[in-house]
């Protein structure tokens, strides 16, 4: 499912609908590290992270599943300083991971605080070399409708919206099989405090429809059954 499509559906209003079968609200916790997503616990990152103690949130995507929206309150802070939000206001500072690309998953430049993603597949990251990072430093690059991260390359969420208030769409790169979420800091998530509330809305292909004679068509729908995903806590990679 191209990018282009999902933001057809975006622009047609269905992500926008009320009362939709959504996932959560899943709390993420300051401490939670990205860079040990998919790691096996005694793994470290981040100069002085370990698993599962730093680890992130695990949320298992079901096989239809091409897509995500989420929307982010609450707060915390990267050690001794001021609490940001999920969007990493107020008093945005932007920084990159200290160590850089760790453990296959690649460097980021994001606000700190703010709520990030990763997507993975079955496999532990660390046995593959880890994609360029990209960059969320400016208003501009955060002002996407759709983003479309590779496996493995860390990405910025915030408070799921834009500037128009519109929800984000996050497609789900072929193989994935897992989110992690956590939140920016360039290391040393283990003096972090705080949580973020986070609900996901799913966006899932039907079971493809095949005229007689005819191609096949994928209808896209939001989740409507809560099965479609399952959320783990920490640790369960
Ligand atoms: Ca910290
Ligand atoms: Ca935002």
């Amino acid at each position: 499912m191209s990018a282009a499509a999902l933001a057809m559906v975006l622009s047609t209003g269905v992500l926008s609908l009320p009362a939709v079968a959504v996932i959560g609200p899943v709390e993420v916790p300051g401490t939670a590290d990205l860079w040990l997503a998919g790691m096996p616990d005694g793994s470290t990152a981040s100069i002085n992270d370990s698993a599962p103690a730093q680890s992130p949130v695990l949320v298992t995507i079901g096989p239809q599943v091409v897509g995500f929206s989420f929307d982010a309150v609450g707060s915390t802070h990267h050690g001794p300083g001021i609490l940001r939000d999920a969007e990493g206001l107020p008093d945005p500072f932007i920084l990159s991971h200290a160590p850089g690309a760790e453990n296959g998953i690649s460097d980021v430049t994001a606000p700190v605080s703010a709520l990030m993603g990763v997507f993975l597949d079955d496999d532990q990251p660390d046995g593959t070399p880890a994609p360029v990072a990209l960059s969320f430093a400016t208003e501009a690059e955060r002002d996407f409708l759709t983003l479309s991260p590779a496996l493995k390359q860390v990405f910025f969420i915030g408070d799921g919206r834009n500037s128009a208030l519109d929800l984000q769409l996050f497609e789900v790169p072929a193989g994935a099989s897992r989110l992690f979420l956590g939140t920016m800091d360039g290391y040393e998530w283990n003096n972090n405090a705080g949580s973020l509330s986070v609900t996901l809305y799913p966006v899932i292909t039907d079971p493809p429809v095949v005229p007689e004679g005819s191609t096949v068509i994928s209808v896209l729908v939001l989740a409507g059954l809560g099965g479609w995903c399952c959320v783990r806590r920490r640790g369960t990679a």
